[in-house]
């Protein structure tokens, strides 16, 4: 079996399997040529063959032991029928959702039509890694219900989500029905994924952290639980990875009852206390610091090395906290694989 595929399953792996999210992207002068060809960002997620060259790029030059699809977790919230643009230097943009008549609206029936590109780009993928790469697994992915909730009704990006936060505390019938629509839909979309040939599920939880303990369980572990329990029950081998961004304790009863094989850490947690907190059982991914990896050298060894120490005795694949950072070197990277792998 692959060693990623084992490390999420709950199996001790050493040296640890390694990938990066966002390892495909524009610290690498391959990516930003790639791009270029393609100003409309929304097109470049569906364009095939473009995409299938830009999940596979980073494992060209780095072997990881896992390639991200290359996409993006509002593809969704677009195949349900919402606007998307993406400018440049600003990020995302959507009409804010305001009314429980917009979520009625939402293309529920015609979605998975328009996401038929990333599904033929996962088929891409499959086929090089199974001729060039045989030992990298391919991870499939959503935005969790409540981050892509957060966006679709900001209308992008946001620091406080204050009208999404406001939504799901003084309108929560409007605010559960559209988790409903997002946790349905990404059930369908994962387990098309999977058909399609992805190997690991990731949901993406970035603003998980912005929720009280009460309204974490029901937007952030509820919905999560259903989705890990439907891929469970048509495809159990296929783990499923978690990531809770910033939900400092509240990562207990997530690792007790969402349902996950697997849980990615933040960059702020201390990979020794996650241990103490989650079942044994659970994988941990994570969380070398994103700028740490940017300044490279020392400082990015010695916290490689306290990762690796605190993580030697439980199933664990190496990462990032977040993304990596446009600035970043890609010799560093190189430097980072190297690291982890040396043990
Ligand atoms: O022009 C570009 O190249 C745009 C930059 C970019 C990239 C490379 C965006 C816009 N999305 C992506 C790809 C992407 N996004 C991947 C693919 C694979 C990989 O990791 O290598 C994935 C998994 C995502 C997921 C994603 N998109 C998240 C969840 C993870 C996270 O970063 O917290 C979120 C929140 C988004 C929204 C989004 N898409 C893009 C931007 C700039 C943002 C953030 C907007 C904001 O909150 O301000």
């Amino acid at each position: 079996m692959k060693r990623l595929l084992q490390a999420l399953s709950g199996e001790p792996v050493w040296p640890p399997p390694i990938w990066l999210m966002r390892q495909a992207g524009r610290y690498l002068p391959e990516y930003r040529n790639l791009r270029a060809e393609t100003p409309d960002f929304v097109s470049f997620c569906l364009d095939p063959s473009r995409a299938a060259d830009a999940t596979l790029q980073p494992i060209r030059r780095f072997g990881m032991d896992g390639a991200i699809l290359f996409s993006d977790i509002l593809i969704l919230p677009w195949a349900l029928g919402r606007d998307l643009k993406f400018t440049e230097g600003h990020g995302p943009s959507l009409p804010p959702l305001k009314a429980v008549d917009e979520v009625r609206a939402l293309d529920s029936a015609g979605f998975l039509t328009r996401v038929e590109p990333v599904l033929e780009t996962i088929g891409l993928i499959r086929a090089e890694l199974a001729r060039k790469h045989p030992t990298t697994a391919l991870i499939g992915f959503v935005g969790a219900p409540f981050t892509v909730a957060c966006y679709m009704i900001e209308g992008g990006g946001s620091k406080e989500f204050a009208a999404t936060r406001r939504m799901a505390a003084g309108q929560p019938e409007d605010f559960d029905r559209l988790i409903e629509v997002l946790t349905t839909t990404s059930i369908t979309y994962l387990l098309a994924q999977i058909a399609a040939g992805a190997e690991a599920v990731m949901l993406f939880d970035s603003w998980a952290g912005l929720l009280p303990p009460s309204a974490f369980r029901r937007h952030v572990i509820g919905p999560t639980a259903r989705i890990a329990a439907a891929i469970k029950q048509l495809h159990p081998g296929v783990p499923v990875i978690g990531f809770p961004r910033l939900a400092g304790t509240m990562v207990a009863a997530y690792g007790a009852d969402a349902g996950v094989d697997a849980m990615g850490m933040d960059t702020a947690s201390d990979p020794a206390v996650i241990d103490t907190l989650v079942p044994d059982g659970l994988a941990l991914q994570g969380n070398l610091d994103p700028f740490a990896l940017m300044q490279g050298g020392e400082v990015m060894e010695r916290e490689t090395r306290a990762i690796l120490a605190a993580m030697r005795h439980r199933p664990f694949v190496f990462n990032l906290g977040h993304g990596v950072m446009p600035p970043t070197s890609p010799a560093h990277v190189a430097a980072l694989v190297d690291l982890v792998r040396g043990g």
